[in-house]
């Protein structure tokens, strides 16, 4: 973990128009996903969306404190878990990733993570699609454990209900 004055050097640079604030397209800017793509913009907002305790849509350095944590532990994951160092994640290694975090899903659910999340198209998830993915799985598994009061992996709702679980995510 970097000092506080590391931190301090480290949110500066990101705060690239002095505002004192890191803005989703700041924090864009400062990351790489290992490619020559720029940074998942979703995953900017996702990441901001989560962090920003005041909300007052960017972050602040006391909340950056927390954020710049989360990204490390994110890269510390993601490199443990691309077992053949090619700097993504393929599909082997995505089932690997996510049955270790607990999930039960099927081959054929793989698939589908896979169409949706590459955005490359290269059936390979980069970095930050890959925060994207994690973090839409587990807000959405939060959401219906939610409503499996039982355990047993079913839920019946309403369809208004179903409308307010979904537009009250954070997604
Ligand atoms: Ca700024
Ligand atoms: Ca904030
Ligand atoms: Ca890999």
């Amino acid at each position: 973990m970097p000092t506080q004055q590391n931190l301090q050097a480290i949110f500066q640079s990101v705060d690239k128009d002095r505002s004192g604030l890191i803005s989703a397209d700041e924090l864009q800017r400062a990351l790489s996903n290992g490619t020559w793509n720029p940074f998942n913009p979703e995953t900017c907002r996702l990441m901001i969306g989560m962090f920003d305790s005041d909300n007052d849509g960017a972050i602040n350095f006391m909340e950056f404190e927390a954020l710049w944590k989360y990204i490390n532990d994110w890269t510390q994951c993601f490199r443990s878990f691309d077992l053949d160092s090619s700097g993504n994640i393929d599909k082997g290694e995505l089932q690997n990733a996510l049955t270790r975090f607990g999930y039960r899903l099927s081959d054929q659910f793989y698939n589908l993570l896979m169409m949706k999340f590459d955005r490359t198209h290269t059936s390979r998830i980069n970095f930050d699609d890959f925060i994207q993915l994690c973090v839409v799985l587990q807000t959405l598994t939060a959401a219906f454990r939610d409503k499996d009061t039982d355990r047993d992996g079913v839920i019946t709702i309403r369809y208004e209900e179903f409308l307010s679980m979904v537009f009250s995510l954070k997604l």
